[in-house]
């Protein structure tokens, strides 16, 4: 390729990094400082949260997987025949792969920001379940964005696990909840996966694991910005600080100065007082009453519910 020539992904990775940028001095700027938790997943960041998911303190992931397995046929029949689905934020297909081996649904349809890897994990699925129709859409599913013919003149139904909801503030979930209507149209059903209200302590260890990976995780963040946009934090003078705020049922992930300092990026000059935080993320718990006022504010009807046995993590059935 000549110098100079900007092929379409150079593009697209300009487009990420302005907005990358964009929301990092936005959000350093801000007070309380804040960064949006959408920007922990590059490559070591993904990596990161699989590492996660195998710690034995971070039980969301296997406990949602369990549900699905065990209650995959039930989960089913609110699934009409012939119905196309389409999953927000698809990523490995490892959930869908186990409704969609136990339902009738003809089309599926998951979206990601991630092209590429969605294309190949689309491929796999479409060798393994040759009845199945695949079409993967990849772009952002927050934004309006183009249902593939064949997902048309269907019952569709959504599909949106692993408490992805519950990342974003009460009200952003009531949008995406209302966004997510109109693109499943009337009469569709929702799937969706969320972390229950549980014992302070098991969720405090779930975001504050021995080994250190979610620390990791939290950290990588800061690496990532020195990388992408010319940052010089310190990362030693930072250290991960997760909480549950009962009050707002939520887990708080932060990054806390150790120290009092000042930190560049992109030429532009951050203080930070001694003990100050960078909130990172809030990863919010609905007990199932919670969640059935959200969905009812939302154009949704909460239809079923599915839990494990220690009722720490729900599979709902909403309907419009
Ligand atoms: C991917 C948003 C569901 O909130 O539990 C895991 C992300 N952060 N450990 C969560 C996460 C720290 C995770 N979600």
């Amino acid at each position: 390729v000549p110098r100079g020539l900007r092929l379409p992904s150079d593009v697209v990775s300009d487009v990420g990094r302005a907005a990358f940028l964009t929301d990092v001095i936005a959000g350093l700027s801000a007070d309380p400082k804040r960064i949006p938790p959408k920007y922990f997943y590059d490559e070591r960041g993904s990596q990161l949260f699989e590492a996660i998911t195998r710690t034995p303190e971070y039980y969301p992931t296997r406990t949602e997987l369990g549900i699905l397995t065990e209650h995959a046929a039930d989960i089913a029949r609110v699934i009409p025949d012939g119905a196309a689905m389409i999953e927000f934020g698809a990523g490995a297909l490892t959930k869908a792969r186990i409704l969609l081996a136990a339902s009738p649904v003809s089309v599926f349809v998951p979206v990601d920001i991630s092209g590429d890897f969605l294309a190949g994990e689309a491929a796999k699925l479409a060798a393994e379940l040759p009845d199945l129709t695949v079409r993967p859409v990849a772009a952002d599913f927050t934004a309006p964005f183009v249902l593939p013919a064949e997902a048309e003149h269907r019952p569709r139904i959504g599909f949106f696990p692993g408490s992805t909801l519950g990342n974003y503030e009460p009200h952003e979930a009531a949008a995406f909840l209302r966004h997510a209507g109109q693109i499943i149209g009337p009469g569709g059903r929702l799937i969706v996966g969320i972390d229950l209200v549980k014992d302070v302590d098991v969720l405090n260890r779930a975001y504050n694991d021995a080994s250190g990976v979610t620390a990791a995780f939290n950290l990588n963040l800061l690496r990532r910005i020195n990388r992408e946009l010319g940052g010089n934090f310190d990362l030693d003078t930072f250290w991960h600080r997760a909480f549950y705020n009962r009050e707002h049922h939520r887990i708080e992930m932060h990054l806390a100065s150790r120290v009092r300092q000042r930190v560049r990026v992109d030429g532009r000059c951050f203080d930070f007082r001694r003990g100050e935080t960078i909130h990172t993320e809030s990863s919010y718990k609905y007990t199932t009453e919670l969640f059935r006022a959200l969905a009812a504010g939302s154009g949704w009807r909460l239809a079923e519910t599915w839990t494990d046995r220690d009722g720490w993590f729900a599979v709902h059935a909403l309907v419009r």
